[in-house]
């Protein structure tokens, strides 16, 4: 038996669950994997698989010393199954069973919301896989299209834990889930993914790294609420998931914090410090910060759909059932089943925008999203730091939650980023001033030109700190040359 800690590469399928004694899993895994690797080749990184990329692999899921980095090409990344190490004596932490053993199987009578649960997740791993397939091809620098390639090859991971499960505990259903997973595509029309925003291009470099700051912290947000899950398996996956995970936040961060630091050296060797100068800023080869908002105003706006409906049972049965808690429930100190408790929540009433008391267990969503809200205000708060050491009093800032919305309650209505309802007019005529126009995406794409040469980078963005893995900055990430 594996000792949870190390992991089998002996087997085509790393993992650390065993699989060389579950034949019946083994081979249901062994089945989908050529259709897995059809799938990356046709929707993975194009144009970059046959090239060699300095990647971090998992080799174990201790806390220390957990990846290895060395160079792979892609189609060849030990893609494989890892769950963090069990807690012994584990107990359900929240809703109607708290108190219980967690569960090593699946209890029935929750088994339709537990496949739905990992559906969902599992949807949106291939989905950012397939709107990032093309950024290769425009990378700013080595050191960044390494990072897109690392973040593809781990998600890439994330949607094999959710095989695993869908495989392990549910049978044939499991079965036909995990071939949907492969089947459905980002932006298709006739069989899109799943949620809202993995169904949107990701054009330009600018989009990935707010893609990565915003709705990877979906996924953090959403894989921390799983990782309490009363079914163990489920928590021990997402456990590790997030380990993986921080990373692809650090991408996001730190590519907009780079680019705000690049286009604030660009305008004060210019003699600019008039943010709004955009066509003066634009002259210069950086991104105007007028243009990083509204980028940012559409990413956050985005991103807030995907934490649904801010009333919604469908939360509140999950959390009942003890599936899926809180962000960091078992540190929170109230009694975990929330019956009678309330939670506030921003309403539209009368066609104002109001606070109101609800039921907290019917607001589990919005619970998470303010969580959200609050982890994504810290990174700007660091992006504001570039601008404040440069000395422009230009600030980026979150939007208000009722802005640019196409799920819940702010979807029928139209809201500035302040939260003042427009009307359809205003909101026609304010449109381009709060989200990226045609021109300004335009720009941004002009923007994207390649930058190859080890040690290179597009004029848009600074170099970063400190390189992967310590290593210096002209290391050369991707052999480009084959
Ligand atoms: N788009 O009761 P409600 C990540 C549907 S990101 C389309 O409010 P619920 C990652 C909803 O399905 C994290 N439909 O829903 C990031 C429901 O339909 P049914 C992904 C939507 O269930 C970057 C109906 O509306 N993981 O990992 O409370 C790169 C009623 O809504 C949407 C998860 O999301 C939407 N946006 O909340 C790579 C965790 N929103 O069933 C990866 C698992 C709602 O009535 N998912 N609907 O027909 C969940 O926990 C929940 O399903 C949701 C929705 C939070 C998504």
């Amino acid at each position: 038996m594996p000792d949870g800690t190390t992991v089998d590469y002996d087997g085509l399928i790393p993992n650390n669950v065993g699989l060389s004694d579950d034949l019946r899993v083994r081979r249901a895994l062994e089945t989908w994997h050529p259709g897995y690797i059809d799938w990356w080749r046709q929707m993975g990184p194009e144009g970059f698989q046959e090239r060699l990329v300095y990647l971090r692999t998992a080799v174990g899921v201790g806390s220390e010393g957990w990846a290895k980095f060395g160079f792979v090409r892609m189609p060849e990344y030990r893609w494989g199954v890892l769950l963090a190490p069990a807690v012994e004596d584990r107990k359900i932490g929240f809703g109607a069973h708290k108190g219980e053993p967690a569960w090593q199987d699946v209890p029935g009578e929750y088994r339709a919301m537990l496949r739905r649960l990992l559906v969902i997740q599992g949807d949106t791993e291939p989905a950012s896989v397939e709107q990032q397939r093309h950024l290769g091809a425009t990378a700013p620098s080595q050191y960044d299209m390494r990072n897109l390639f690392q973040v593809n090859v781990e998600e890439g991971r994330h949607l094999w834990a959710m095989v695993y499960l869908l495989q392990k505990y549910f049978g044939r259903d499991g079965r036909e889930e995990a071939e949907e997973l492969l089947r459905r595509r980002s932006g298709d029309q006739d069989s899109p993914r799943m949620l809202g925003a993995f169904n949107e291009a990701t054009p330009d470099w600018l989009s990935f790294f707010m893609f990565t700051f915003f709705t990877d912290r979906d996924g953090k947000m959403q894989l921390a609420a799983l990782a309490q899950s009363g079914f163990d398996p489920l928590s021990r996956t997402c456990r590790f998931m997030l380990t993986e995970e921080a990373h692809h936040m650090f991408v996001g961060e730190t590519g907009v914090q780079r680019i705000v630091q690049r286009t604030c050296e660009a305008m004060r060797d210019a003699g600019i410090d008039d943010p709004t100068d955009v066509e003066r800023v634009r002259a210069l080869g950086v991104i105007d910060l007028p243009t990083l908002q509204k980028k940012a105003n559409l990413h956050f706006s985005l991103t807030l759909d995907l934490f649904g409906n801010e009333i919604s049972t469908n939360a509140a049965n999950a959390f009942n059932a003890g599936l899926k808690g809180r962000f960091r429930e078992d540190k929170l100190t109230d009694d975990h089943v929330l019956v009678g408790a309330t939670y506030p929540v921003l309403r539209l009433r009368d066609g104002m925008i109001m606070r109101e008391d609800v039921p907290a267990l019917s607001a589990l969503n919005m619970r998470l999203r303010d969580d959200f809200v609050d982890d994504a205000s810290a990174g700007v708060t660091r992006w504001n730091r570039v601008l404040e050491r440069a000395g422009l009093e230009f600030r980026l800032r979150l939007p208000h939650v009722a802005f640019n919305r196409r799920i819940g309650e702010f979807a029928a209505i139209h809201a500035d980023v302040d939260g003042n309802l427009l009307s359809e007019e205003q909101w026609r005529t304010r449109q381009g001033s709060l989200l990226p126009s045609a021109a300004d995406n335009e720009f941004v794409i002009s923007l994207m030109q390649p930058a190859q040469a080890p040690g290179a980078f597009a004029s848009w963005i600074a170099p970063p700190r400190i390189g992967i893995d310590n290593k210096p900055g002209n290391f050369e990430y991707v052999k480009i040359e084959a």
